[in-house]
C-alpha cells in the first residue's frame, strides 16, 4: 500500500508525453472489445428492472478475450507473481497451504495485475455503471476476484453497503457493483444468487435480524425460490446490482470453476467517514478525502478531469503495462 502512494506521489504532474500515451491508450481500449461495443445508454426496462428488483443482468460486457486471459493469469497471480511488484490489498488462499477445494479471493489485484487492472479500470465498463446510477464520475472502490473451484463452498448473505457504502458519506446511493463473470456462471457452479428485492426492505442494525429472518422466508416458499434464484450469466457478462440487495452464492457442485471480477464502484463526489471500518480506515488520511491512490478515478463525465488511474499505470515509475490493446 505504501509503495501505490509513494509511486503516485513521485510521479509529478503529466507530462504531453504521457498525456499523449493516455489519449492513445483510450482510443485502443474502446475498440479491443472484439466487437462487443457497449450502447452507452440503458433501456428503460433495465433500468426499472435494477429499481425494483435491485439487479439486472447485461451480457457482452467484457470480451471473451479479456476474459480468457485473466482466467490464465490467475493460477501465478495466486501463487503470488504481480506484473507490478504491488501485492494486494486482501490475498485469501495460498498455494501449497490453502485447500485446494476453498474459495480464493483477493481484492485490489488492479494494483497487482495488468489483467484485473486493464478490467477494473476501464472507462467504457465505469461509463455504463455511471449511466446507469446518474452519477457525475465513478471511483474505484475496490476489486474483487472470488475464485470458486469445483466442490468449493458458498459465498453467506450480505450486502455490499455494510463493507462499502457505510465507509462514506453520503451513504445513500453511493455505490454499485458490477458481478463479471469470466466464464458461465450458473446455479450448479455458484453462480450469485439474490433475495430479489431486497434493497428495499429495513437495514438499520436492529432491523438487520429482522431482514435475516425475512431472507429465510423469503427463501423458504417455492414462488420466491424461484424468482431469487441464481441468474446464469454467460462469459463476460455483469450483473449490476444495488448496494443493499441481499445476495450470496452457493456451493460449486459441478466439475467446473467458477471464477468473477466483482468490481464495486462509488461516485466520484463522496467523503469517507471519520470511523471507517477495520479495511476502509486504511484508507483515511486524516482529511477524509477520498484518494486516487486508493480510490481511482475510472470514469468521469468531465473532460476536463485528471485520469490518475491511467497516469499511475503509465507513470515513468510504474513499470510498463505487460499486455498488449490491439
Ligand atoms: O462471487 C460470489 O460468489 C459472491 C461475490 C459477492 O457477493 C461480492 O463480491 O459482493
Amino acid at each position: 500500500m505504501l509503495l501505490v502512494v509513494v509511486l503516485v506521489h513521485c510521479r509529478g504532474a503529466l507530462s504531453r508525453q504521457q498525456h499523449d500515451a493516455w489519449l492513445r491508450l483510450q482510443s485502443r481500449a474502446r475498440t479491443a472489445r472484439d466487437g462487443a461495443e457497449i450502447p452507452a445508454k440503458w433501456s428503460s426496462e433495465a433500468r426499472e428492472a435494477f429499481a425494483s428488483e435491485g439487479f439486472v443482468v447485461r451480457e457482452g460486457v467484457v470480451s471473451e478475450a479479456r476474459c480468457e486471459a485473466l482466467r490464465e493469469s490467475l493460477e501465478a497471480l495466486f501463487a503470488g507473481e504481480f506484473d507490478t511488484g504491488i501485492f494486494p490489498d486482501e490475498w485469501h488462499w495460498r498455494a501449497g497451504l490453502s485447500k485446494e477445494h476453498c474459495v480464493r479471493e483477493m481484492v485490489n489485484a488492479w494494483k497487482s495485475s495488468d489483467y484485473v487492472a486493464r478490467i477494473a479500470l476501464d472507462p467504457e465498463i465505469a461509463k455504463l455503471a455511471c449511466d446507469l446510477m446518474g452519477w457525475g464520475g465513478v471511483r474505484l472502490a475496490q476489486d474483487d476476484v472470488v475464485w470458486k473451484p469445483s466442490g468449493a463452498g458458498g459465498v453467506g448473505f450480505h450486502r455490499d453497503s455494510t463493507y462499502v457504502s457505510d465507509n462514506f458519506e453520503p451513504r445513500d446511493h453511493n455505490s454499485v457493483t458490477v458481478w463479471i463473470a469470466l466464464e458461465p456462471a450458473d446455479a450448479e457452479n455458484g453462480g450469485v444468487e439474490y433475495a430479489v428485492g431486497s434493497h428495499k426492505w429495513p437495514r438499520d442494525d436492529d432491523d438487520f435480524a429482522a431482514a435475516g429472518g425475512a431472507k429465510t422466508f423469503f427463501f423458504g416458499s417455492e414462488e420466491s425460490r424461484r424468482r431469487g434464484a441464481c441468474r446464469p450469466v454467460g462469459t463476460g457478462g455483469a450483473i449490476f446490482h444495488h448496494q443493499d440487495i441481499l445476495h450470496g452464492s452457493g456451493p460449486n457442485t459441478s466439475t467446473r470453476p467458477r471464477r468473477a471480477l466483482v468490481l464495486h464502484y462509488i461516485r466520484d463526489d463522496l467523503r469517507l467517514r471519520a470511523k471507517a471500518d477495520y479495511i476502509y480506515g486504511r484508507y483515511v488520511l486524516g482529511d477524509r478525502a477520498v484518494h486516487d491512490a486508493f480510490f481511482p478515478l475510472v470514469y468521469s463525465r468531465d473532460p476536463t478531469a485528471p485520469t490518475p488511474t491511467a497516469t499511475r499505470r503509465l507513470c515513468s515509475t510504474c513499470r510498463p503495462l505487460k499486455f498488449q490493446i490491439s
